[in-house]
């Protein structure tokens, strides 16, 4: 009889609903992996991606241990080599520079794991105590994170789970069915208890299907339908008048704005009808309570900050908060309890102050240093958590820089991605079902641990480890290099991470997840944690930003032209999660290819039948692939699913090939929404 034993984690993606996992382990081997019935979010229910976890886990592509450049850049040629000779020469070399400007090495994350100890823990100490360049991680919500900072004081909202007791639920710039299925659970509920859907969104989208509204905007318009909206709570006196007297902030300006905003003006730059505007503004007036499940695709547009702040307004506007199932969330991460700073050691730095770059500018910082944009040449990058050549805008510059010859790169991964394929070292990262980790959640207000459940395979060592051993490699090499600060195990690390909160650990082994305490209805009586403890629509501190105090609606960089006539937004397939999982068989079949959709009218206006291969492109590059006439794109606007890895590509390059590294107004992050292309059927 095989021994069998399960083990409680938790889903390390960068996706909202951070499942709380059970993983059946027979003999040192994960069989199974399934979501907790006892944790209420996540309902024993995982998406496809997880439910084959074990696939991704034991695939035959992964990197197990440490692998040394013997091509050319990019070539993706590699030699196995020894733990102890990758950490000594990595060790040399970023010591070398340091001794030159540490600001040349520049560590680039993201959230491939959202776990607190995989992605920013020792990680951090090591660059703070080196003084590298501290990098600023815009690359997915940092528009609509600080423009709701600015409204509400914070990545707050409402509790996910009442939205199962809403009336109306805007579904806003969000595919849930695809990126937020436990949030699709209490819509469902919702809408089975009688409430009315509706999804605003420029594609068809799964989510949109099972909606009873659909308002099928063009990208970047959202402000001019926020604004549309407040219009008409004005003129029919849908407004509650003492919320907004005692709980906002700037109403006389605001109300100036929106009134010159009636339907027919929004319903032009948004490509509506005039009449599904007004019944949309009828629904949120007179419904209650409204909810709004605000999320990150809108704002991925030059205007996306202001939009974001344009939709905060109106829950305060009609007093939605007053009732738990009435507001809206765009992120709980506010309610992090997390102790960051123990955990990243910020101290480290001394009185050192590293200048700090942009990672959605990643292709120009690594082509361009040395002059007074960007400061002193990048001479090293240490990749870890993200795949910057295949999900960083502006690819073929992304890819040029990475290709650099003397540029030093270590890539700590667990497959050959298009960014491991640049590095001089790749290093074997473990999976999470081999390693510690503590989670918060962005779509949820639960912590969760996650347990080791099985050894790691081949050679591979945590991030924290990895760090840990190269941090004792600089003390070899430099006495000054702190040491002591990189002996917690990762174990200790989980609980450095709950030091003085209201988390508890035993609880969080006995469960796998704990509660936060919060009170139901956040704002029901303001207190929003702004400076002045309102909702802020007029905020006097964007001023010293450059930024307009009050929400504005900001028309798209890219607005289609004669030369590049259709706009392309590229938001993730359903059945991979960013770049991740585009290597794993069952998955690639279920998204076939990569594929572009596109209207019916511009398909017939050149000659393109489903299935045909496209030239898609634009000043900056061309990227190839399938045409896909299924009835999700409107007419004017293609639609690129995201993220193929570009050597997956019929040509090499994927969709970023496309994007341009312009930045939001709110925020420093990309517009990968907001960008112009021709599509033309290929030669074969
Ligand atoms: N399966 C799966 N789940 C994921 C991910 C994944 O890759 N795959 N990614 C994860 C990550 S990192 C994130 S940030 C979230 C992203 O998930 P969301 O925050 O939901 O954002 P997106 O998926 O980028 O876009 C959501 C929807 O917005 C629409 N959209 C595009 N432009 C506009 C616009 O201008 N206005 C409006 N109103 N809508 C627009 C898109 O067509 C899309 O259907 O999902 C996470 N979950
Ligand atoms: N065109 C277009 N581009 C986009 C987007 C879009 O919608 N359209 N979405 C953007 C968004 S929202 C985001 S968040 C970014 C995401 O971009 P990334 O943060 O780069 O996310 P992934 O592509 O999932 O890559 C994460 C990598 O981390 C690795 N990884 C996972 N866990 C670990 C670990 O424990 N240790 C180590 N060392 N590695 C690990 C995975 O193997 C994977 O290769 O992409 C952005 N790019
Ligand atoms: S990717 Fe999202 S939905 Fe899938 S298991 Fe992880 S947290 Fe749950
Ligand atoms: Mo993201």
């Amino acid at each position: 009889m095989p021994h069998i034993s399960q083990v409680r984690g938790a889903c390390p993606h960068d996706c909202p609903d951070t499942c709380a996992l059970v993983t059946t382990v027979a003999d040192g081997t994960a069989i199974k992996v399934q979501g907790n019935t006892a944790h209420g979010h996540t309902g024993g229910v995982l998406c496809a991606k997880v439910s084959k976890y074990t696939e991704r886990h034991y695939h035959a592509d992964r990197v197990l241990q440490p692998l040394k450049r013997s091509g050319p850049k990019g070539s993706g040629q590699f030699t196995p080599v020894s733990w102890d000779e990758a950490l000594s020469d990595i060790a040399q070399r970023l010591h070398a520079i340091a001794q030159r400007n540490p600001e040349a090495i520049l560590p680039y994350s993201y959230a491939g794991t959202m776990g607190m100890v995989q992605g920013e823990s020792m990680d951090r100490r090591f660059f703070h105590q080196l003084g590298a360049s501290l990098l600023d991680r815009t690359i997915c919500s940092n528009a609509g994170g600080e423009a709701l900072a600015a409204t509400y004081g914070g990545k707050l909202g409402m509790r996910v789970e009442f939205f199962a007791e809403s009336q109306l639920i805007l579904i806003w710039g969000s595919n849930s069915i695809t990126s937020n299925l436990h949030f699709w659970r209490y819509a469902q509920e919702a809408k089975r208890n009688g409430a009315k859907l509706v999804c605003i969104d420029p594609r068809k989208s799964e989510t949109a299907d099972k909606c009873h509204e659909h308002l099928q905007l063009l990208p970047g318009t959202d402000a001019a339908l926020a604004f549309a909206l407040m219009h008409e709570l004005i003129v029919n006196d849908w407004l509650d008048d003492d919320y907004i007297a005692q709980y906002t902030q700037g109403w006389d300006a605001l109300k100036e704005r929106a009134l010159q905003w009636p339907p027919e003006r929004a319903a032009q730059v948004c490509g509506l009808a005039v009449e599904q505007i007004r019944c949309l503004a009828r629904d949120y007036g007179t419904s209650k309570p409204a909810a709004i499940r605000l999320n990150y695709g809108m704002q991925r547009v030059r205007g996306g900050g202001n939009a974001v702040r344009a939709i905060a307004c109106l829950p305060a506007l009609v007093g939605a908060w007053r009732h738990r199932a009435g507001g809206l969330l765009l992120s709980s991460s506010g309610v992090s309890p997390f102790n960051r700073a123990a955990l990243q050691m910020p101290q480290l730095l001394g009185q050192r102050r590293p200048r700090t770059l942009n990672m959605s500018s990643i292709g120009d910082v690594l082509l361009h240093g040395g002059d007074a944009q960007f400061g002193p040449k990048v001479e090293a990058v240490v990749v870890y958590n993200s795949n910057p050549v295949a999900v960083a805008p502006e690819s073929a510059k992304v890819t040029a820089g990475f290709a650099r010859e003397d540029l030093f790169t270590v890539v700590l991964e667990h497959f050959m991605t298009d960014t491991a394929d640049h590095a001089d070292y790749v290093l074997p990262a473990t999976m999470q079902l081999e390693h510690w980790d503590i989670h918060g959640s962005y779509g949820h207000t639960d912590v969760l641990l996650n347990q080791p459940a099985i050894a790691p395979e081949g050679q591979a060592r945590s991030n924290a480890q990895i760090f840990r051993d190269l941090a004792a490699q600089m003390a070899k090499l430099d006495p000054a290099f702190a040491a002591e600060h990189f002996s917690e195990s990762d174990k200790a690390l989980v609980q450095t991470a709950i030091r003085h909160t209201a988390i508890n650990f035993d609880e969080l082994l006995a469960h796998g997840f704990a509660h936060i305490p919060l009170p139901d209805a956040p704002f029901a009586q303001g207190g929003f944690a702004t400076p002045s403890g309102k909702c802020e629509f007029d905020n006097p501190a964007l001023a010293r930003l450059g930024i307009s105090t009050l929400p504005e609606h900001l028309p798209n960089y890219e607005p289609p032209t004669a030369e590049y006539p259709l706009a392309m937004i590229s938001p993730p397939a359903r059945n991979f999660l960013n770049s991740t999982f585009a290597n794993v068989g069952s998955l690639q079949r279920m998204e076939e290819r990569p594929l572009l959709e596109i209207h019916p009218d511009d398909a017939a206006a050149r000659g393109i039948a489903d299935g045909d291969r496209l030239r898609i492109f634009n000043a900056r590059g061309e990227y190839h692939c399938h045409a896909s006439i299924n009835g999700r794109a409107r007419a004017g606007v293609v639609v690129g699913l995201g993220i193929w890895w570009r050597k997956q590509g019929l040509n090499g390059t994927n969709v970023n090939e496309l994007t341009h590294q312009q930045l939001t107004d709110i925020g420093r992050a990309p517009c990968f929404y907001d960008c112009a292309v021709q599509v033309l059927k290929a030669d074969l």
